[in-house]
């Protein structure tokens, strides 16, 4: 590879202020990586507005034709429903079969000896559950009913199940908690856990892959607990979203935890959190999501050396320079950030 072309979608509300951060510490790697290209590419609920399309076509494939990799920023989806309005970043994840939703969540203490307490990966099934939106509302005999359609498929929870197998092997504690509420849902989340167990015995390098299972509420409360447990875990979509949400919590702000959306052949990298309203336009918000997740696209993609620079500088910032947005308990901004950890780099 000569170059790399990266697609950037900031989409909406403080997307489009990280993800331009994420654009300068690529372009500080210098020959690290093959000579970055980025193709600017719109979606989200403003696109919407203005052209009656959340996800325009020519985005979608200059995506598939043009683009090695993209970087997504974050989308304001109203509560209600909006007549022909559905979440571009749903529809993006199907349409490039990224299947699977790896994010990390690792604590950053202030001294660099202590080990991590918070190190673990999510391993966030991202095609299927109740995001498969069918919903339907009816008039039962005392009043309104509304269902939802949670599609669980052996084919997607094997292939979730392999790559959370293959990202607990190369971890050093080769850890594997598997989530699911099969004490209730025992037909859905039934097959799911069994699907992703049966992958250990597919392929004998998984043997050496410890499996342990738990009933979602409980691992919530774990989480708060003993975070130090876990190692990597795997999900059903709506599960894995809610987990890895709290477990942002625990490392300080949805603001520094980092996502990629990876499939057999596409990955996009995506901070976690939303469009942040309550903060958009003040030029506070924390690009280190956005950053870090950059790093992760780029180690999905090979380049550990690159993902290990831009993470490096990311912990320096800050630990050493205490350089730290309103949402970390300080009052830099996302430029001065931005600009410290492209030094660092
Ligand atoms: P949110 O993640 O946008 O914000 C939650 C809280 O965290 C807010 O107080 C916000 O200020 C703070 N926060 C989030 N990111 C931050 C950052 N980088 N720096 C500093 N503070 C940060 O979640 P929400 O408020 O529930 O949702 C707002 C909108 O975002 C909604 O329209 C929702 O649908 C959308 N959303 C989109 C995605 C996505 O794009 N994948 C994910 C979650 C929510
Ligand atoms: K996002
Ligand atoms: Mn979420």
């Amino acid at each position: 590879r000569k170059s790399l072309t990266i697609g950037l979608i900031p989409a909406d509300g403080i997307g489009k202020e990280v993800i331009p951060a994420a654009r300068t510490a690529i372009e500080a790697l210098g020959s690290d990586i093959p000579t970055p290209k980025f193709v600017d590419l719109i979606a989200g609920f403003e696109t919407f507005t203005r052209t009656g399309v959340a996800l325009p076509e020519e985005t979608v494939d200059v995506l598939k034709n043009d683009c090695d990799c993209a970087l997504f920023g974050s989308v304001s989806s109203p509560s209600k429903k909006v007549v022909g309005y559905s979440s571009p970043i749903v529809a993006l994840r199907k349409i490039l079969d990224l299947y699977a939703n790896i994010r990390p969540v690792v604590s950053v203490s202030p001294n660099p000896k202590e080990p991590s307490k918070v190190d673990m990966i999510v391993v966030r099934e991202n095609t299927e559950c109740l995001y498969v939106k069918q919903e339907q509302q009816t008039v039962g005999e005392y009043g309104k009913e509304a269902r939802a359609t949670r599609l669980i498929t052996e084919r997607a929870s094997t292939r979730i199940g392999k790559m959370a197998f293959e990202l607990a092997l190369a971890r050093p504690r080769k850890h594997l908690t598997v989530i699911h509420k099969s004490n209730v849902l025992s037909v859905t989340d039934g097959l799911f856990r069994e699907s992703v167990r049966a992958v250990q015995l597919q392929d004998p390098k998984f043997e050496a892959v410890t499996v342990a299972e738990q009933l979602v509420d409980s691992a919530v409360y774990r989480l708060f607990r003993e975070p130090q447990i876990y190692d990597v875990m795997v999900a059903p979509n709506l599960y894995g979203d809610i987990l890895s949400d709290a477990a942002a919590a625990l490392v300080g702000s949805l603001g520094v935890v980092p996502s990629v959306n990876a499939g057999d052949n596409f990955v996009m990298g995506e901070p976690v959190h939303g469009s942040a309203p309550d903060i958009f336009g003040q030029g506070i918000a924390n690009p280190v999501a956005s950053i870090r997740s950059a790093a992760l696209m780029l180690r999905h993609l090979g380049y550990a050396e690159a993902a290990n620079r831009i993470d490096n500088a990311v912990d320096s910032v800050l630990r050493e320079d205490q350089l730290l947005t309103p949402d970390l308990g300080g009052t830099a901004k996302t430029q001065e950030v931005t600009e410290a950890i492209v030094k660092r780099i």
